[in-house]
């Protein structure tokens, strides 16, 4: 009996910096019915779904700043996403930015949420890997201020029971880092969602500009491949507010294989049959982690931060 789940990514075109929240929730919305209309059970949205791409901003004032994350969630705002998600009995995941106010202080993330077909969250993730800078760097044409505006993620790499395996989240740069895949696939995950913002221009390496989208593709491959699990990859694309960013938003196999990709850079669906059970052609094989890692061989890996000797 194989467990096949229908799941769309839906890719979003450049959400303007003054665009309210109500016109990218319009978007997804369209999105999120389009997807029931192919039958899908799960819909991937891109990470900071619901507004520009704001690090990319150098900001000092933290309520303009803070005009840009979520409070509750849902809110007013969101809450239309929860309510036609049960209406419709759909699921999805969602990137946004998250203020939550914890022993009297306001703590911030790049967070994503796992809503199930009641329109329930059955899971909440928050982004390990923060890119980029924490100050003003004028030298470049646009900044990448995550390491300023959020806090790195404090929840690990959970994974979720539901929608009748177990799920996974990440956020975009978290992909480029196989420790994030790993200790999921050391859960037994089975789809990997992972939205991302990927600006084209790479400032500090502009000589990479035109690998982006293979980079994109080729780490989210390793990570299906090398853990056995379907991955989501979901893009905000499109040229937003001046800043050129990628899409080619894809499902991808356990095998690695791209079986959906987007072939535009706005509001695109994409669907794909993930049939859960195909995990196991991997994990119990050549990625049988039981049988074939060695552990006493990675200390490294947990116990530097940095190359050693070089911190
Ligand atoms: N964006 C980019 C990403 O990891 C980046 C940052 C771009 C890193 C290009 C390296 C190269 O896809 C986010 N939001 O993490």
């Amino acid at each position: 009996m194989s467990r096949r789940l229908k799941v769309a990514a839906a890719q979003l075109g450049p959400i303007r910096r003054d665009e309210p929240r109500s016109s990218a929730v319009k978007r997804m919305l369209d999105l999120m019915r389009e997807a029931k209309g192919y039958g899908a059970q799960l819909v991937v949205f891109p990470e900071l779904a619901l507004t520009s791409f704001f690090p990319r901003w150098y900001m000092e004032d933290q309520a303009e700043i803070d005009r840009f994350f979520e409070s509750e969630m849902p809110g007013r705002d969101t809450l239309p996403l929860f309510e036609q998600a049960r209406e419709l009995g759909i699921g999805f995941y969602m990137g946004y930015a998250e203020r939550v106010v914890e022993e009297g202080t306001a703590r911030r993330f790049n967070a994503s949420v796992l809503v199930d077909d009641r329109g329930e969250i059955v899971g909440r993730y928050r982004k390990v890997h923060l890119p980029g800078h924490r100050e003003h760097e004028p030298w470049r044409p646009f900044q990448h201020l995550e390491k300023r505006y959020f806090e790195t993620g404090n929840l690990g790499f959970p994974v979720f029971e539901a929608f009748g395996g177990v799920m996974g989240m990440c956020i975009c740069n978290d992909r480029r880092w196989p420790e994030s895949f790993r200790v999921m696939g050391l859960q037994s995950v089975e789809l990997v969602m992972v939205g991302y913002n990927t600006p084209v221009h790479y400032p500090p390496a502009p000589e990479h500009d035109h690998l982006q989208c293979f980079h994109n593709h080729l780490v989210m491959q390793a990570g299906a491949y090398q853990n056995g699990t379907w991955v989501v990859g979901v893009a905000k694309a499109g040229q937003e507010e001046g800043c050129d960013m990628i899409g080619q938003s894809c499902i991808i196999a356990p095998t690695g294989e791209i079986v959906a990709q987007c072939a535009t850079l706005g509001d695109e669906l994409i669907v794909a049959d993930c049939d859960l059970d195909r995990c196991r052609e991997i994990q119990d094989n050549i990625f049988n982690f039981g049988l074939h890692r060695e552990p006493q061989a990675y200390g490294l890996i947990t116990e530097t931060k940095g190359v050693v000797g070089k911190e």
